[in-house]
């Protein structure tokens, strides 16, 4: 056993969403989700056995519930020493650039190869899913599906990064964080919102089309599914009772111009998450087009732009003498 390993793992964005959880334990999505995963925004995470469990995220000591949530569940099953973990992203966290999707993947891969597991992809990316839903699709690389197999929610690679190579394309309007985060917003979603039901029936339906799309590599029909996806989503987070509004003027902004580029022939299509940032997914042909409009925008702060990426993975250093 090493005892100390480090790990890294890129963030993934949904075009189908997950927004909402089954009642009870284990962290289960009420609905599947189908996302890529992006090579340009990396978190990497260094676990190693310690005096006493620490945990430093971007150069600063946190207490986080939710880490400290899934290590007791880990412990449940797991003969677990102190741990010491140091992660530190490329991109900022908590304005919904899916800090927690690339961090509990790499927490999860670091900690199977320090303490020695041998865990298998679908067992890391079910643990992975209870640290943080979203997580569980950054286990695996390319286009990712997580859906409910053989009773378990596991994510699986529906193609290789390198199979259909498409480009991602970030406005990043703000970099507060998000002022309700992810799981609270979840449940108030299903807690309150009429349209809680009509969402979840019609995501297995878009889940299906998608999954489709992608085989076919059909952009079309991806980017119809993929935008309808987000902005039913969006509609439920507003229809929440306190509503739950995302965006800024820049968002909108970005939406109105993503749109007319594909009104004029771009192949590109949009898609937002719990956050303002705005993500534009395109072929290699128009990724300079939709870079450009992106940064004419108002309120725009900073463009990114990435390939799609590998799952996580390990690099595993010797113990300190
Ligand atoms: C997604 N999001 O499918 C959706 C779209 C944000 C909007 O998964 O409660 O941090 O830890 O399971 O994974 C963000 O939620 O939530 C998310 P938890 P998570 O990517």
């Amino acid at each position: 056993m090493p005892d100390r390993a480090t790990a890294t793992a890129h963030p993934n964005i949904a075009l189908v969403k997950y927004w909402g959880k089954r009642p009870g334990p284990g962290n289960i999505p009420a609905t599947p989700s189908l996302s890529l995963t992006l090579d340009a925004l990396t978190t990497t995470t260094t676990v190693e056995v310690a005096d006493a469990d620490r945990f430093v995220l971007d150069g600063a000591p946190v207490a986080d519930p939710k880490i400290d949530a899934f290590l007791q569940a880990l412990r449940s099953e797991f003969d677990i020493p102190p741990l010491a973990a140091t992660s530190a992203s490329n991109f900022p966290a908590g304005c919904g650039l899916a800090s927690s999707a690339s961090g509990f993947a790499a927490l999860v891969t670091a900690m199977d190869n320090a303490l020695g597991w041998g865990l298998d992809r679908d067992a890391r990316s079910e643990w992975a899913r209870r640290g943080s839903g979203s997580a569980g699709r950054s286990i695996v690389g390319g286009f990712g599906m997580l859906s409910e197999r053989d009773g378990r929610w596991v994510a699986r690679e529906l193609l290789a990064a390198d199979a259909w190579p498409l480009r991602v394309v970030v406005g990043i309007t703000s970099r507060k964080r998000k002022a309700v985060g992810s799981t609270a917003g979840m449940e108030r979603s299903r807690m309150t919102s009429p349209f809680y039901g009509a969402w979840v029936r019609s995501t297995e339906e878009d889940f299906a089309d998608a999954e489709r799309a992608v085989l076919e590599r059909d952009f079309g029909r991806l980017a119809r599914v993929a935008e309808s996806s987000c902005l039913k989503m969006h509609a439920l987070m507003l229809s929440s009772d306190p509503a739950l509004f995302y965006w800024n003027a820049a968002t909108v902004e970005c939406l109105h111009r993503i749109r007319m580029l594909r009104d004029a022939g771009a192949e590109v299509f949009f898609t937002v998450d719990a956050g303002p940032q705005v993500k534009a997914v395109c072929t290699a042909d128009h990724e300079s087009a939709v870079r450009d409009a992106l940064e004419q925008v108002p309120g725009v702060d900073e463009v990114l732009v990435s390939g799609l990426g590998a799952g996580a993975s390990c690099t595993v250093s010797p113990a300190p003498a």
